[in-house]
């Protein structure tokens, strides 16, 4: 079928916008209308050529929500018609992964989707008889895409596509780090360095477990206001601290955090966010991701006095499993999604989301089909 896509055709070059085909789902697969699709810094920093994964010709996007409309043979799990989340983490629920409580990394077909292929080992999407690749195994940048069943959260019908489909990335990234992967305490004192996308979901799920003290860093003194309607009571723009950072983080919590986030992707912020830790436990949390051929440093005595670093991807969460509830959260009004979405804009404007972003003009834009 003829279908409406973003393509990302080499780094560093805006989308286009194409009619590119698909071809059917294949067994175990399942074809999806895209309704709506966030954009994430990820997508920007596949398509900057910074991501060692990065490959292209390819269809970006792994923020979307959309209607089941075909399935192949063999899948049960959902069926035409269904509302659906794509889950760039899968779950199998068979893999050793899957079967460790400690994980949430699926690797059931983790090897083809870093190839950008669906797991037979070919892509859906073609251009001219030539094939364009999957990303993230998702590829909402197109009005329907393939996706593996165990690769779909299937989530209730009232819920809103263009509110929805960030939980599909960064809500709960966020608020994930939060409560699955950190397990933050009540009383917490939790630093989130960046206030975009991700770390005001961190904000929001630190509020939501009763962190006493949260602190947010950006250089963007614009990002204060919203991070305060979400739960921050400290502000710090590393720009207007006179001297040491960490120091001024350590002081200002009276001893360090007890949780510090990083959500910009920056080695730098990296290093600080794991010293501006509480000696004895503080946990330094890396979301962010960073650059090919980039790394973390410190000294190992940060770690021999009980400061760790841990990451977390999607947030720890199991999407077939905890999406759905998230979703659920978020029609009970337990989370705000609504003000995150600062910016809505047509698939022919999509370049201009990131455009948006790179200025620090929004927090998410939502594209609809
Ligand atoms: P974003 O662009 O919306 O937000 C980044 C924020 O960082 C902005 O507010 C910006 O002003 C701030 N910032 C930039 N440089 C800074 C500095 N030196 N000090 C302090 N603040 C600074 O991006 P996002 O969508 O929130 O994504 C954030 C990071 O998280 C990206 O690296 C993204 O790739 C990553 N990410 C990871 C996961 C995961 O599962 N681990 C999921 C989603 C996104
Ligand atoms: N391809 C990059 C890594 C990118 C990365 O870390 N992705 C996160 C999700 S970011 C969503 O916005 C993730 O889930 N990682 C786990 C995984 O298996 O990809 C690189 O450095 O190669
Ligand atoms: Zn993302």
């Amino acid at each position: 079928m003829d279908v409406r896509a973003a393509v990302a055709h080499q780094a560093g070059q805006p989308l286009t916008i194409e009619t590119v085909q698909l071809d059917g789902p294949r067994a175990g697969e399942v074809l999806v209308e895209i309704k709506a699709t966030g954009v994430c810094h990820t997508d920007a920093y596949t398509l900057s050529g910074r991501d060692p994964e990065g490959l292209f010709p390819a269809i970006l996007g792994h923020e979307g929500a959309g209607v089941v409309v075909e399935v192949g043979a063999g899948v049960t799990s959902v069926k035409p018609g269904d509302h659906v989340i794509p889950l760039y983490t899968p779950e199998c629920r068979q893999c050793e992964y899957c079967l460790n409580p400690k994980t949430n990394l699926c690797q059931a077909i983790r090897p083809t989707q870093g190839k950008g292929l669906m797991p037979d080992g070919t892509s859906r999407f073609s251009l001219g008889g030539q094939p364009i690749l999957h990303y993230m195994g998702t590829s909402t940048f197109a009005n329907f895409t393939v996706l593996p069943e165990i690769a779909v959260a299937k989530v209730r019908e009232d819920a809103p596509f263009d509110k929805i489909c960030y939980i599909g990335c960064g809500v709960t990234t966020g608020i994930g780090a939060v409560i699955y992967t950190a397990k933050v305490e009540p009383g917490s004192k939790v630093v989130v360095f960046g206030l975009g996308g991700i770390g005001l979901n961190v904000i929001q799920g630190a509020r939501m477990v009763g962190a006493d003290m949260i602190v947010g860093v950006d250089v963007n003194p614009s990002k204060k206001a919203m991070a305060e309607k979400f739960g921050m009571t400290h502000f710090v723009n590393p720009k207007e601290v006179g001297g040491d950072l960490v120091n001024y983080l350590v002081d200002l919590t009276k001893g360090g955090a007890d949780y510090a986030f990083e959500c910009v992707g920056n080695v730098t912020l990296m290093r600080q966010a794991l010293e501006c830790c509480h000696k004895g436990w503080g946990e330094c949390i890396i979301i962010g991701v960073a650059g090919a051929g980039e790394e973390i440093a410190t000294r190992p005595f940060q770690l021999v006095t009980g400061r760790s670093w841990r990451g977390s991807a999607f947030g720890g969460a199991r999407g077939r499993t905890d999406v759905p509830k998230i979703v659920d959260w978020y029609m009970e009004g337990k989370i705000n999604i609504d003000d995150l979405i600062t910016h809505v804009l047509p698939l022919e404007k999509i370049n201009d989301a990131f455009e948006l972003m790179h200025e620090g003009h929004s927090i998410r834009t939502v594209v609809t089909f």
